[in-house]
């Protein structure tokens, strides 16, 4: 169906007009042998099959069909923003991410107990840094104070790192949820925070 619509479409129009007078000769010939429901049945089996067959004659309807078929290879494009809002895959041990302004990415991360290495790229334009906060609480519903939110519950952090430059951390995790924010000034509430659940 795909290579006859893209066939089609560059033979375009000039197919179409001798498939009507193909399709004609068949009429006179084959319901004469049969009763009349057949006869009438006939060319209109006829038509459909060449309908289907051909897609030419139906334009309106093929024409959709050949738009959408470069649909299937848009869909990849469009589930990868879905695939980047599934947790990234750190069972490896490793994780890399990248801080811009103002984000983490990736910002949801599943891990398994134990040494979890983490590099963060600065990709930004600006000095971040990552902090690993041991708490259950939802990314975004610590409490700031004058732009800065609590590290009590800090396992550690990669501290302040400059654009263009990247740091490493391995944290030890146990089973549960953590946060990391940049807790530079501001940073946290305008979007630097994430999640990594150790399982
Ligand atoms: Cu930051």
């Amino acid at each position: 169906m795909v290579a006859w619509t893209v066939v089609r479409k560059g033979a375009g129009p000039a197919p179409a007009p001798p498939r009507v007078s193909r399709a004609a000769p068949a009429h006179p010939t084959a319901p004469r042998i049969l009763p009349l429901t057949h006869r009438f049945l006939l060319p209109v089996l006829a038509a459909t099959v060449l309908g289907l067959s051909a897609c030419g004659s139906d334009q309106d309807t093929a024409s959709p069909g050949a738009q959408s078929t470069p649909m299937p290879s848009d869909m990849p494009g469009m589930s990868t923003p879905a695939a980047d809002a599934s947790p990234y895959d750190a069972s490896s041990g490793k994780v890399t991410i990248k801080a811009t302004e103002f984000a983490f990415g990736p910002s949801q991360i599943q891990a398994k107990a134990g040494k979890l290495e983490i590099t963060m790229e600065n990709d930004g334009a600006a000095v971040h840094e990552l902090v690993v906060l041991k708490t259950d609480a939802d990314p975004g519903s610590l409490k700031v104070t004058d732009g800065r939110v609590g590290e009590a519950d800090s396992v550690g952090e990669i501290s302040e790192t400059n654009p263009g430059k990247s740091a490493s951390h391995t944290f030890d995790l146990k089973p549960g949820k953590y946060l990391i924010v940049c807790n530079v000034k501001g940073h946290y509430m305008q979007g630097m925070r994430g999640q990594i659940v150790v399982s």
